[in-house]
């Protein structure tokens, strides 16, 4: 008998499905929250027959456990543990233990990923075409590689996997990779994915406007509430407001915290690390435990949601050469202009800055992060060469 404890996301789950489809119904899979692994394997160790072989995906257990199943293995049990986060990387140290961040060919790889693999070396599995292009989707949606590639089928495959039942994903997939020679969505997953889609962007919409903005541990965060789609909502508000360093998304019920990044520069893993949790260099997440309560929201339930660029304008457009005009809260005016081929400067308030940029990004990016400043619309830009006009007017 085998038994595997997985993870409950999708990458968990693909493991699962590959030990179904690899031992039929020789094992028993059993998902868990980060949390509640170490539960699991504790019952496992007291209660389970001593000849079933343990397998553990995409998680990893706490030091007690480490120890238990380290004594286990020493005694003659069967365990494997696969996992492809950097804070596993120390259960590389055990017969046992098995952490690949990233292949040999520089891939990084997801925990489906190397099941898959462990599985087909063993000889435990056959390879297969359509097996191995659902454990493709559930690598580059895990990895994030999907949104450079733009490979929308894995961000769809990872949204079928929450609009059904965990139960209902795995008895579609597993019939499908029995039974297809290559993995397609059927023309019902097609319909209900785009009216998923279409509702994914409707609560994107609403998020962007409750953002808040602070600066933490040296780095610039945007903080949103949110129970729903953390990665979409990562990404969109990262690429929306590319300033900030990463976005922190809260959420209450669950006592979550997460954080993602879209830049290379920031390792999300260390601030979660700062605050007890863990994760990747791009997606990581804690517990909302006091410390992180004080930093993400008691001390910023009283700030204003930060403002957007103004997106319809035909005047006052980014990067022109009269010069973009921006403004926030405390409707300080600040205008991003080039003062020569190379440079761009500020005026504050009409007063030049002393610094310069080397591009306009580096200056708008100094704005938002300094100032939360946003491209204020046409009409405001309109009223304020206005004002100049007049001035200037009366200055003859
Ligand atoms: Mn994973």
């Amino acid at each position: 008998m085998y038994k595997l404890l997985s993870h409950n996301d999708l990458d968990g789950v693909g493991c699962g499905i590959l030990a179904k489809l690899a031992f039929g119904n020789q094992v028993k899979v059993r998902y868990n929250s980060i949390s509640s692994l170490n539960a699991q394997v504790e019952w496992f160790l007291e209660n389970d027959d001593k000849n079933t072989s343990l397998i553990i995906t995409d998680l990893s257990v706490n030091e007690e456990n480490e120890e238990r199943l380290e004594a286990f293995y020493q005694a003659g049990g069967n365990i494997q543990l696969l996992d492809h986060h950097k804070t596993a990387l120390h259960f590389n140290r055990y017969k046992w233990g098995h952490v690949v961040v990233e292949d040999a060919e520089g891939h990084l790889t997801s925990a489906t990923s190397l099941f898959y693999e462990y599985l087909v070396t063993h000889q435990l599995m056959k390879p297969s075409n359509v097996t191995a292009e659902f454990v493709e989707l559930v690598r580059q949606y895990d990895t994030w590689e999907w949104e450079n590639n733009n490979n929308q089928e894995a961000g769809r495959l990872n949204a079928l996997f929450f609009l059904v039942s965990i139960e209902e994903f795995e008895e579609k997939m597993i019939n499908r990779l029995k039974t297809s020679d290559h993995f397609r969505f059927d023309e019902f997953e097609n319909k209900i994915l785009d009216m998923e889609e279409n509702k994914i962007e409707r609560y994107i919409r609403r998020k962007r406007r409750e953002l808040v903005q602070i600066q933490a541990g040296g780095h610039f965060t945007g903080i949103v509430y949110a129970e729903l789609y953390h990665s979409e909502l990562g990404n969109e508000l990262g690429k929306e407001y590319p300033h900030l360093d990463y976005i922190t998304i809260l959420n209450m019920g669950g006592k979550r915290v997460g954080f993602r990044t879209i830049h290379d520069h920031i390792d999300v893993s260390e601030v979660a690390v700062h605050f007890g949790g863990g994760g990747h260099a791009k997606a990581a997440g804690c517990s909302l435990t006091d410390e992180a309560y004080h930093q993400f929201v008691k001390n910023t339930f009283h700030l204003e949601p930060l403002q957007e660029d103004a997106k319809r304008n035909r005047y006052n457009m980014k990067r022109s050469s009269f010069g973009s005009l921006y403004k926030n809260q405390m409707d300080e005016i600040f205008l991003l202009y080039p003062v020569n081929d190379h440079d761009w400067a500020i005026e504050h308030n009409k007063t030049k800055m002393q610094q310069t940029f080397t591009s306009f990004d580096e200056g708008e990016h100094f704005l938002k992060r300094n100032y939360a400043a946003a491209l204020v619309k046409d009409d405001t830009f309109i009223g304020y060469l206005m004002d100049d006009v007049k001035k200037a007017k009366k200055d003859k």
